[in-house]
């Protein structure tokens, strides 16, 4: 048996897609630059030009989901980074959009099988936003590292775990013995 680990090494096959928040662009440019810090010191190309790190700008949190689950099922990405901040005192809809927004991107990762990081702050004021986005320390750092490791650890089960092992496979059902684990497809239509 095994014991299955992302790294934070072996970082130049992986390719991630970064969905960002304009609204209280103050927050979400200071969580990008985090997050871009922490690739970048980890052997990642973050230049948009270059063949790792595409950038996609939404309007706001709530849009976020919808974007992250396109991306997740065009297959090109190892992890998808959201990052986005809902600040209370600016909106009375702060538990509809927060929550919504958590659900639809758990579903996004869930649905694909896409490592999607939850990167949206959800805080009671600007201030407390801002000093979790650089003044105290920048999550954006952490929501690197949470893609650099799934995104390394779901290559590695989709190497390791491609077969299914041989007693076990009789009692799948045929919907899924044909299926393994490393046999993502854009099953609607989606760019590949
Ligand atoms: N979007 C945010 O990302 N954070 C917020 O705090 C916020 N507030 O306060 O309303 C917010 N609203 C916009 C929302 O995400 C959508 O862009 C908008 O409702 C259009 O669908």
């Amino acid at each position: 048996m095994a014991v299955f680990e992302g790294t934070f090494t072996q970082t130049e096959p992986l390719r991630f897609a970064l969905v960002i928040g304009r609204f209280n662009d103050l927050v979400t440019t200071k969580l990008l630059e985090g997050c871009q810090d922490c690739l970048k010191r980890h052997g990642v190309d973050v230049d948009p030009h270059g063949s790792q790190v595409d950038y996609v700008w939404v309007p706001g949190s709530f849009e976020v989901p919808v974007v992250a689950r396109q991306l997740a099922l065009s297959g090109r990405y190892d992890a998808i980074i959201c990052m986005g901040a809902v600040i209370r005192g600016q909106t009375p809809h702060f538990d509809y959009v927060s929550s919504e927004v958590a659900k639809g991107i758990a579903a996004a990762s869930f649905q694909t099988g896409v490592p999607v990081v939850f990167g949206i702050l959800t805080t009671d004021t600007m201030q407390q936003a801002l000093e979790r986005a650089g003044i105290k320390s920048n999550h954006g750092w952490d929501y690197a590292m949470s893609a650099l490791e799934m995104g390394s650890l779901m290559r590695q089960l989709r190497s390791n775990l491609a077969q299914p092992y041989a007693g076990n496979s009789q009692s799948l059902p045929t919907s899924l013995k044909s299926a393994s684990i490393g046999e993502f497809s854009a099953s609607e239509g989606e760019v590949g």
